[in-house]
């Protein structure tokens, strides 16, 4: 894969410019450089193996040559749209899922926020950093790692929660670059939808432990029980504690944790 190739390959998709690294730090990062530079909207970086990967909270993410999906995409709002963050993290996680539903057949669901999971594993992760220009966001960047092949999971060791890859559920040899260009359809298709009501509904019909209890733990604060609800129309977490009111939760650096298994 080169630069050359990969616009060719994505030449039926409205993106901005195209690159691809065979190496580079993240993704992100570059997009981040790039949106600042002036990069129009949709413009993808992409890279073979990343040797920064970022997840939240300067958390590491690992995407080793040859084997797993990382990408960036610069999104800039217009009249019509503005950014939300959480939103566009849902994005992110929604287009995968409607993918390896949709194309390979995988019951995947979104551990909210940022997550995606088939058979319990993290088999992709998402995002977003804004670029903001007094109290409104004058871009974003939009990150998503996908482990395609077995090679591409982190030693168990290395996480605090299982990971998994496409091939090792899909249980067959995956094309990267026409994974790529399937999610990259997604998120174009779903963009439009951003701010409907209907995407919140699809997103949260996507989610993970819907009705089931689960423990939301945050840095410095007490970890929270409750039952999951579903999501406000800002992308917020619903949860019903035990004493039976409702609470809300916003992405940050939340972690979200399966707490009955029935
Ligand atoms: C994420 O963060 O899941 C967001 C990951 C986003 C990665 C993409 S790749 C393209 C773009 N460029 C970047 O630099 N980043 C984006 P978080 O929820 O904070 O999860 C991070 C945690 O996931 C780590 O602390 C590890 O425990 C675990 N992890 C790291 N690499 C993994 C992998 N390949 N598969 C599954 N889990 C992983």
């Amino acid at each position: 894969m080169d630069t050359n190739f990969l616009q060719e390959y994505l030449a039926d998709l409205p993106l901005g410019q195209v690159v691809f690294f065979p190496v580079l730090g993240s993704t992100n990062t570059e997009g981040k450089q790039r949106a600042e530079e002036g990069a129009p909207h949709l413009s993808l970086v992409a890279a073979d193996e990343q040797t920064a990967g970022r997840g939240r909270m300067d958390r590491s993410w690992y995407s080793p040559t040859g084997a797993a999906l990382a990408f960036s995409l610069v999104i800039r709002p217009d009249q019509n749209r503005a950014i939300s963050t959480a939103r566009l993290t849902g994005l992110g996680a929604l287009a995968v899922c409607d993918i390896l539903q949709s194309g390979y057949g995988l019951p995947a669901k979104i551990k909210w926020p940022n997550d995606v999971l088939v058979s319990g594993g993290k088999l992709a992760g998402v995002l977003v950093e804004a670029q903001w220009q007094g109290d409104e966001i004058h871009s974003a960047v939009l990150g998503i790692g996908i482990n395609v092949a077995r090679k591409s999971v982190p030693s168990q060791g290395e996480l605090d929660f299982p990971a998994t890859s496409v091939e090792s559920v899909f249980e067959a040899p995956v094309d990267r670059w026409l994974l790529l260009k399937q999610v990259l359809g997604a998120l174009l298709t779903r963009l439009p939808q951003l701010d409907q009501d209907r995407f919140i509904d699809d997103w949260q019909s996507n989610l993970a432990y819907r009705g089931k209890t689960v423990q939301i733990l945050r840095d410095g604060a007490e970890p929270e029980i409750g039952r999951i609800q579903g999501l406000n129309h800002a992308g917020y977490l619903r949860l019903s504690s035990p004493g039976g009111e409702e609470k809300l939760f916003q992405s940050g650096d939340v972690k979200l944790r399966q707490v009955d298994r029935t």
